[in-house]
């Protein structure tokens, strides 16, 4: 099973007749005819609204998770009918951009097969949920007909590419957004197996022609996820990605990226070899050729030395903490025939999204709007779905997405601008932003219950009102100003990003969260336990007591991550 080098042990795919002692999802990989398996099969049983689980597992590489109505369990139990699948479809999408068009495309279906909704996710994408088998087809074929698709969306690949969206960062904004599409194209699986089983291509004869160097026949040991983030705003959590790159830039120029690598925020209640990490910075590498290879030699590092065994431990931050850092550095090194350069410095001082009008050095305007928990749908409160399609339809805007959930009307021309804040007006999106506290600007919540089969407990559906009960207590000791960095997760994989918050809760049970303080308001510096499973008036008793010392105690300026840091874990 393994081999010995450099006395690391070297995880490798073993022979077929060994194969099974490895997790499935080890064995599809390998077996499953490069990610088709039997979909098509699968997708014409209309006995079930499921996949075969191999299938299913092959499903998640073409950006689609089997899911089930976790609200309509016991209703259609007691109906003795299967349960309610349906599939979460996440899109590919480096930086978080799209044009008018795709926009439109996303709002139409989310509208006729989807849930009504556009998720915004954490990583800078759109997700729809409850999009039934039979309408699978339908909908890439209409993705493709926007230039859009979902490949590697998910599985164990390389993920979205995340990137500081807004041009306020700098004027070389445009220069190193463009890196996460190439990094996305770089990094994208060879097989044609989408085209195949979604868009009707035909079938491949010569498989020579979609052979992967890069992840051969077993992918990758796990899911992987790169960012880069443009200082001084580490508004997409650099070091939460397995891969963060942060731009470096003298004299107005980019001459590269410090490389921080094996980020990973997910843990497991009761497996203390489980753990939230931050990325560890390993050095420099100029733009350009050179910032490639280097990028993929840390991912081919990673596919030969993570653990295939054990999934619990196949992430990038096991296998570097298991080799050492310095060990696996060397390794890149040697693969990639250079050597990293010393980091150069930067500073965040950051990590919020620039909400409002802002414009970039060509004079172009865009507007950041509050969307709270990335959830563009239309409610009695307000119609963001509506007043983004209706801007949609001017055909004169794009839209970027953030990492923090939100939506930037970009690239509107000055002659442009009144028409489109004409339509912010008109559907109250300035006033909803502008009257969205500093706290419920700087919080986010993924999705967790009804969708996600992970959730212990509710996370996007109940954390805006958790939130109003917490504006109260901060109003209370005149702190309503304080952009507190503030999530919530339905469970400890943390989709939310919460172990990088300054206030974080964790989903142990229904209606119960783990209480999370002393992350840093930057994003350098992971929160830690605190209380475990507080129900909601144990949680605002806490956090009373807590406004309250930090009102009297504080520093100036002192953030509040960084007092309850020194307070209670120093
Ligand atoms: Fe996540 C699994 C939602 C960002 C760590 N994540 C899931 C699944 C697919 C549940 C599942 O496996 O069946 C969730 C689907 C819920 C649903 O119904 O839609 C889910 N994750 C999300 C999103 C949509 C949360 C959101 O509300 O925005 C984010 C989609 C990002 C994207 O567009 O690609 C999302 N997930 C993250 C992040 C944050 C990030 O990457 O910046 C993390 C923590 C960082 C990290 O990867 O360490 C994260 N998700 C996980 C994990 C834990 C992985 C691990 O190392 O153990 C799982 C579970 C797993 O992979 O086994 C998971
Ligand atoms: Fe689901 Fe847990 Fe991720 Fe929330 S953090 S979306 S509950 S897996």
């Amino acid at each position: 099973m393994a081999e010995e080098s450099n006395n690391i042990k070297v995880p490798v795919v073993p022979p077929s007749e060994a194969r099974g002692s490895l997790p499935l999802l080890e064995r599809v990989k390998v077996e499953g005819d490069a990610l088709r398996g039997t979909i098509v099969e699968s997708l014409h049983d209309e006995l079930t609204g499921a996949m075969k689980e191999e299938d299913t597992l092959l499903m998640k590489f073409h950006g689609m998770y089997l899911q089930d109505d976790r609200d309509r369990r016991e209703e259609r139990a007691e109906k003795k009918l299967e349960r309610l699948f349906s599939f979460m479809i996440r899109l590919r999408m480096a930086g978080g951009i799209l044009t008018s068009e795709q926009w439109i495309a996303l709002n139409d279906i989310a509208g006729k097969d989807s849930t009504d909704e556009l998720k915004i996710t954490t990583r800078q994408t759109i997700q729809l949920h409850g999009v039934y088998k039979s309408r699978l087809k339908p909908t890439h074929k209409i993705f493709n007909q926007v230039h859009l698709d979902t490949i590697s969306a998910c599985g164990d690949v390389n993920r979205n590419v995340t990137c500081s969206p807004n041009p306020k960062q700098s004027p070389l904004h445009e220069e190193i957004f463009a890196y996460a599409d190439k990094i996305s194209k770089l990094l994208k699986p060879k097989t044609r197996a989408y085209y195949e089983i979604w868009l009707d291509e035909e079938k491949i004869v010569d498989k020579k022609l979609e052979e992967d160097s890069l992840y051969k026949d077993a992918y990758l040991p796990r899911k992987f996820k790169i960012g880069i983030c443009i200082p001084p705003n580490n508004d997409i959590d650099v070091f939460g990605n397995d891969l963060g790159l942060i731009a470096i830039i003298e004299n107005n120029k980019l001459v590269g990226f410090n490389f921080a690598i094996g980020g990973g925020l997910a843990f497991t209640f009761g497996n203390p070899d489980t753990y939230a990490r931050l990325a560890t910075e390993i050095g420099f590498v100029e733009a350009g050729e050179k910032t490639f290879k280097a990028i993929y030699e840390v991912v081919t590092v990673q596919r030969d030395y993570g653990d295939r065994v054990d999934r619990k431990q196949a992430r990038i931050k096991y296998t570097i903490d298991k080799m050492g850092v310095d060990k696996f550095k060397t390794e890149v090194e040697k693969r990639m025939d250079f050597k990293f350069q010393q980091s150069k410095p930067y500073i965040f001082n950051k990590r919020e999204d620039y909400y409002g009008w802002e414009k970039d050095v060509n004079g172009n305007w865009y507007y950041t709007l509050f969307v709270e928990n990335g959830r563009v749908l239309d409610t009695e409160q307000i119609s963001i779905k509506s007043a983004l399609k209706k801007i949609a339809e001017t055909e004169k805007v794009k839209f970027r997405l953030t990492a923090n959930q939100k939506v930037i009307v970009s690239d509107v021309s000055p002659k442009d601008k009144k028409e489109i804040n004409d339509i912010l007006e008109e559907y109250k999106i300035i006033e909803h932003t502008n009257n969205a506290s500093a706290l419920r600007k700087n919080s986010m919540a993924c999705v967790a219950l009804p969708t996600c089969p992970l959730a212990l407990a509710e996370s996007q559906r109940y954390f805006p009102s958790l939130l109003s009960k917490i504006e109260t207590l901060l109003a209370k000791y005149d702190l309503s100003g304080e952009n507190i960095i503030t999530r919530m997760t339905g469970c400890p994989n943390g989709c939310g990003r919460s172990s990088v918050s300054e206030i974080g809760f964790i989903g142990t049970g229904l209606g119960k969260y783990n209480l999370h303080l002393g992350g840093d308001h930057e994003g350098y510096r992971l929160n830690k336990l605190y209380k475990e499973s507080l129900d909601e008036a144990a949680i605002l008793s806490e956090l009373d007591i807590l406004f309250g010392e930090f009102k009297k105690e504080r520093n100036q300026n002192e953030k509040f991550g960084d007092y309850t840091f020194k307070k209670l874990f120093n």
